[in-house]
């Protein structure tokens, strides 16, 4: 007799449950999150799981692939189209193998590389000394403007006619403002780097026309699938007519064994989402809510680094207030408000502190904020913070913030195919 989950191990079915009523009950605004839609679960719990696939499709280490050859090249023809690049790798686990992947399809070890400093906004890969990437290369730092919160092309000039880099990495994970690839591939071209751009949190507004497009302009590009994209947790390479054939080979052998052919297959059922108008409606709209949380923070009387965004994420500079990153991060738990604490660029707290909120509306736009509802969040997270020790006030958001969950469930469906 067949059994359920929940009957064959409700320990660990009654641990999914409790993750599930947390996303419907919260108001989920970490940058990096977001809802897929019930066909992408329901590819990425399918029995592609079962099967070995290691090399490309038609090129196999192993037999049987027929039909995940076909769900592979499903994804990588879709990932092509929606990014517009040469070629697609649809392998990398995640961001940080894709980044791995790049290194290694690039770089020799020891060879320079200058990226945009973590405590600025950037990436553990992207240079940290405690990541591979750090230990592995010589890894030079950027960061941004104390005055105005921005990268200063200047700067990076400057940078990389000091440090000679073999490679230059574009893309951050806590960075409000818009790329300039055009400018970077003009300072890599002066010193003769190569540049690269990491483009995990903003994929879904590059693929839909709201961030320029580094494509064309980068030797390598790569990105998560799970953020802005709204597709399965992973990530995906992306290289030209020179670069494309080392990246497939630095993917797999270089640095992954058998890819993970249903999280593949649920990044192709994601990439056929992005590529339908309603997603372009969905990102614009990301970008909306944005706009109206960040001005009415300000309104209201808070700090945001380079005081505003131009993408889906904020960041919340909580330098001049008593309140850390960890404190402000836990009182907006405590009213169901789900964010993470953040280095600002000057950083004086610890990374466990931090000075500030990363804040960002790709999840709660799935679910149907409005520009209006955004506002409401903002005043919620406002109210928290300047009311952390009062009760009454931490109790009245807390109903406000349920009500809206309640009324907003997490979609199943997030494109009328009908249509
Ligand atoms: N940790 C991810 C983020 O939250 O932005 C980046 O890898």
């Amino acid at each position: 007799m067949s059994q359920t989950l929940s009957q064959q191990d409700p320990a660990v079915a009654a641990a999914i449950d409790a993750e599930l009523n947390r996303q419907a009950s919260d108001v989920e605004l970490i940058a990096s999150e977001n809802y897929v839609s019930g066909p992408v679960l329901e590819a990425l719990g399918s029995a592609l799981t079962n099967k070995y696939a290691e090399g490309l499709p038609g090129r196999r280490y192993y037999g049987g692939c027929e039909h995940v050859d076909t769900v592979e090249r499903l994804a990588r023809d879709r990932a092509k189209q929606l990014f517009g690049s040469y070629g697609a790798n649809v392998q990398p686990h995640s961001g940080a193998s894709a980044n791995a992947a790049v290194y290694l399809a690039a770089l020799k070890p020891g060879d320079t590389i200058l990226g945009l400093d973590l405590s600025h906004g950037g990436h553990l890969t992207h240079g940290s000394p405690v990541n591979m990437s750090g230990k592995t290369y010589n890894a030079t730092f950027y960061g941004l403007d104390p005055q105005t919160g921005r990268i200063d092309l200047d700067r990076v000039r400057d940078l990389a006619r000091e440090h000679r880099p073999r490679m230059i990495v574009t893309g951050a994970s806590a960075y409000a403002r818009t790329w300039d690839w055009g400018g970077f591939r003009s300072i890599a071209d002066e010193v003769g780097a190569l540049l690269f751009a990491d483009i995990a949190h903003v994929a879904g507004l590059v693929v839909t026309g709201h961030h320029p497009s580094p494509i064309g302009l980068c030797d390598y590009v790569s990105t998560t699938t799970h953020k802005t994209l709204r597709g399965p947790r992973g990530g995906l390479v992306m290289g030209t007519q020179g670069t494309m054939k080392g990246l497939n080979s630095a993917v797999f052998p270089g640095c992954q064994g058998g890819p993970l052919m249903h999280v593949i297959a649920a990044k192709a059922v994601a990439f056929a989402e992005a590529l339908r108008p309603e997603f372009a409606a969905y990102s614009a709209q990301v970008l909306t809510n944005a706009q109206a949380m960040a001005s009415q923070l300000l309104e209201r009387g808070f700090s945001l680094v380079s005081d505003g965004t131009d993408n889906h994420l904020m960041l919340l500079d909580l330098s001049e207030s008593e309140l850390s990153g960890k404190d402000a991060e836990e009182a907006l738990s405590r009213v169901g408000i789900t964010t993470n604490k953040n280095t600002v660029p000057g950083e004086r707290r610890s990374p466990f502190v931090t000075s500030g909120l990363r804040l960002g509306t790709p999840a709660m736009t799935t679910r149907g904020m409005t520009r209006e509802d955004s506002r409401r969040v903002a005043d919620w997270i406002a109210d928290t913070l300047n009311g952390s020790t009062d009760e009454a006030v931490l109790a009245r958001v807390r109903g406000e913030v349920a009500d809206w969950c309640r009324d907003h469930p997490i979609p199943v469906n997030h494109i009328d195919w009908s249509a």
